[in-house]
């Protein structure tokens, strides 16, 4: 049981060895969806949110937030994220690290064609960019998520797809095995995997039934159509019709409306002016299906291997799902574009998603759509007719089944419009084609969330209708009794996750470091650079720049044009095939700081001060001011008194100033090193203080973006300070230094 797992130490990696070991007796410790709980007008620091959620117990924050108390506010709707290494055993660690930003629904994507496979795969799970579906897969993964969702302090979703011919026996292994989500639209089988019509509609009676019972939440397929079509934007009244006819099928076989969650894209992306484009259609889909869940899908029709542009067009997607609505919000990552999953970028997509939100939180109520704007209103009518024309149309040619095999779906044209392009299906031919046996007279199947007419004997109905459950004439089945529910291991004695966590066994036991983004131990990097030639050139130029800096199966994962003839940014992979021992490294210890105590103390006995002054022609002020402000933490704060000169001072009016105010410290800083100039001026100001005599009376302190503390000190300094450091950083360094020195 996963509870006897030891919980998570957020300092030591997951142990996947133990996670595997007794998986065999592992249950879910629950089943179903679970939602965000919001709190409406959380407080943050000095912040009211409208539209948050409860915080998480441990997360990485954004990379601002240290600026705000280190709040991390969570947006009151699922975030989702997708994990593709195909390797159970990395998935689970790039899942770790999604649930930290603030992911909790995990979609593992499968190898494409999971639809064909006509049985339940038990056999070895490894896939290229996705995995094929087993229950070893998913009971691992379900085990993982309960210790990381304790470590995080909310419940993940955990979500593959009930697609295919084998729909029904992987939504019931799902429903065993406490799968929380699953994508489940028989149109999809239909038009993209070309799986015979009549079949895809009867297992997905089957498996949805089979859902319905397991809490497990839906989501649909409309979105294909988007990803599919020649210009995604023509297909939004068909997109309508196909939640519509997802929606009613899924009602039909008794499906509850709050386990059906609508995949919604909006449909366009920049160069087009997509908000005004997309924002009609999400509002009259929001008008005709308001009883349902909204998935918001990210954009990826458009989604080229630029990961700025994708990001800019998530922003655009979050903003119409803040001034709209969203129960989930999916991200998204351009690595389908550059040919691997990396699992950095799903972070980088989280974050997105959470900045975004948490930045737009309570938008709406500020920014209201101007429903009355006639371009917007009749665009609104003008889709939702479209989308029931489609609807009167097909009916009358004979139904969705005619409608498919007359090319109906993903036609170039916007309905009415089209261009006969659509997608078709024979109603006599795809896979499966005439597999469908009617049931006999005699026909009972004694599990219970059967579908269809069970012939059960009198008094076995369930116990929804106050009888015994079906499976009392069988002892029980497996969604009734976990204890019925049968392990079978990987199959495939070599390729399996045993063999391959043996191969990188080394690695974890003495903590040996490679670098890796899409399995434990890969050695890929990716190097960004760039070349100034044109496109051609510059690719063929980084590839063999990859070769001398020793890498392997280099290959260029973006390019991007700065001028024609000026120049091209490349982002290149490759595999380094570099093992570090971190016993070898030597790490600098960190300054240790003084307590506020001792720090005033020393300088109230001496009346310490201080000048300070941006040098140079530099007018950045900031940083020094959180050095001395008192506001900030600075050396006000212990007492110091300090003289801020300003910006862009000469040097020599620094060392003038601090002579005439009897100042023990110099406090220099400077952030434009162009030419060099912090060098100059650091080694200016050691020279002047030689020649004026003052240089042992004087602490002279340089800081910066650009410095350290061994370039500094190498230009005459007696520190340097850069990024990140505190007022506490520099007055611990000044008491410590003039004991030292007995100033
Ligand atoms: C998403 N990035 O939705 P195969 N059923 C439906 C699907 O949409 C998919 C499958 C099944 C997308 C994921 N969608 C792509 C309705 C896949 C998967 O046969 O295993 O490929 O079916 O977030």
């Amino acid at each position: 049981m996963s509870d006897r797992l030891p919980p998570l130490d957020p300092c030591v990696k997951m142990d996947i060895q133990s996670l595997l070991d007794g998986l065999e007796q592992y249950r879910p410790r629950r089943h179903g969806w679970t939602w965000r709980t919001a709190v409406p007008g959380q407080k943050m620091y000095e912040f009211t949110y409208h539209e948050t959620s409860e915080p998480l117990k441990q997360s990485v924050p954004l990379p601002a937030a240290h600026y705000f108390d280190n709040i991390d506010p969570q947006p009151d709707c699922v975030v989702t994220t997708e994990i593709a290494s195909g390797r159970p055993e990395d998935d689970i660690r790039r899942m770790r690290m999604a649930a930290w930003h603030g992911a909790d629904h995990i979609m593992v994507i499968r190898t494409a064609g999971q639809s064909h496979i006509d049985g339940l795969l038990e056999g070895t799970p490894e896939g290229v960019g996705g995995i094929a579906v087993t229950r070893k897969q998913c009971r691992l993964t379900r085990r993982a998520l309960d210790l990381i969702e304790d470590e995080v302090g909310r419940p993940i979703n955990y979500h593959s797809y009930v697609s295919g011919v084998a729909g029904p026996e992987i939504a019931v292994m799902f429903a065993e095995e406490g799968v929380n989500g699953a994508h489940q639209d028989p149109q999809y089988n239909v038009l993209y995997r070309n799986i015979n019509m009549y079949r895809s509609f009867v297992d997905a009676a089957v498996a949805k039934h089979v859902m319905a019972a397991a809490g497990i939440l839906q989501i649909d397929g409309a979105h294909n159509a988007n990803a599919t079509a020649v210009r995604a934007w023509k297909v939004m009244p068909e997109l309508l019709v196909q939640h519509a006819i997802n929606c009613a099928y899924s009602r039909s076989v008794g499906m509850p409306a709050e386990q059906i969650a609508l995949s919604t894209v909006p449909p366009d992306a920049p160069p087009a002016p997509c908000m005004r484009m997309d924002l009609p259609y999400a509002i009259a889909l929001r008008d005709l299906f308001g009883e349902y869940k909204m998935r918001a899908q990210q954009n990826t029709r458009y989604m080229e291997a630029d990961g700025r542009e994708a990001t800019v067009s998530h922003v655009l997607n979050l903003m119409i799902s803040r001034l709209t609505s969203a129960d989930i919000q999916s991200t998204i990552t351009p690595d389908e574009g550059r040919n691997v999953p990396w699992h950095y970028n799903n972070v980088a997509a989280i974050n997105t998603a959470k900045q975004s939100l948490v930045g737009m939180d309570g938008l709406r109520e500020v920014v209201r759509i101007d429903r009355e704007n006639p371009e917007l209103k009749d665009r609104v009518r003008e889709l939702k007719e479209r989308a029931v024309l489609f609807l009167e149309a097909m009916i009358a040619d004979g139904g969705y089944f005619a409608g498919v095999e007359d090319a109906y779906f993903v036609d170039s044209g916007e309905y009415p419009e089209t261009h006969d392009d659509g997608i078709a299906r024979d109603s006599q031919g795809g896979v499966a084609e005439g597999t469908i046996v009617p049931r006999a007279d005699d026909y009972m199947a004694p599990v219970c969330h059967h579908f269809g007419e069970n012939h059960l004997p009198e008094g076995f109905r369930g116990r929804a209708f106050g009888e015994a459950a079906p499976c009392d004439l069988i002892g029980g089945c497996t969604l009734c009794d976990d204890s019925k529910v049968p392990f079978v291991d990987e199959l495939d004695p070599e390729d399996n996750m045993n063999a391959r966590l043996a191969a990188t066994a080394e690695m974890r036991e003495r903590g040996l470091i490679k670098p890796e983004v899409e399995w434990a131990g890969d050695g890929i990097v990716a190097v960004t650079m760039f070349l100034p030639v044109s496109d051609r050139i510059a690719e063929a130029a980084a590839l063999e720049i990859g070769r001398s800096m020793n890498l392997s199966d280099c290959e260029v994962i973006n390019r991007q044009v700065m001028h024609p003839a000026e120049g091209t940014l490349i982002e290149l992979k490759g595999r380094l095939d570099v093992t570090i021992d971190p016993a070898t490294l030597v790490i600098p210890d960190l300054p240790e700081v003084l307590t506020d105590e001792e720090i005033r103390d020393f300088v109230h006995e001496r009346g310490l001060k201080a000048v300070a002054a941006t040098v140079g022609e530099d007018e950045h002020s900031v940083g020094m001011r959180e050095i001395i402000d008192i506001k900030h933490g600075g050396l006000e704060k212990w007492g110091f008194g300090v003289t801020y000169l300003g910006t862009s001072v000469p040097v020599e009016k620094v060392l003038d100033a601090a002579i005439e105010h009897a100042a023990s410290i110099v406090l220099i800083s400077t952030i434009i090193t162009h030419g060099d100039m912090h060098r100059r001026n650091m080694e200016k100001l050691a020279d002047l203080a030689a020649e004026k005599g003052v240089r042992d009376k004087l602490i002279l302190i340089a800081g910066g973006t650009q410095v350290t503390d061994e370039l500094a000190c190498s230009w005459g300094m007696d520190a340097g300070f850069g990024r990140k450091t505190h007022g506490i950083d520099v007055a611990s360094f000044v008491v410590k230094t003039m004991r030292e020195r007995g100033m």
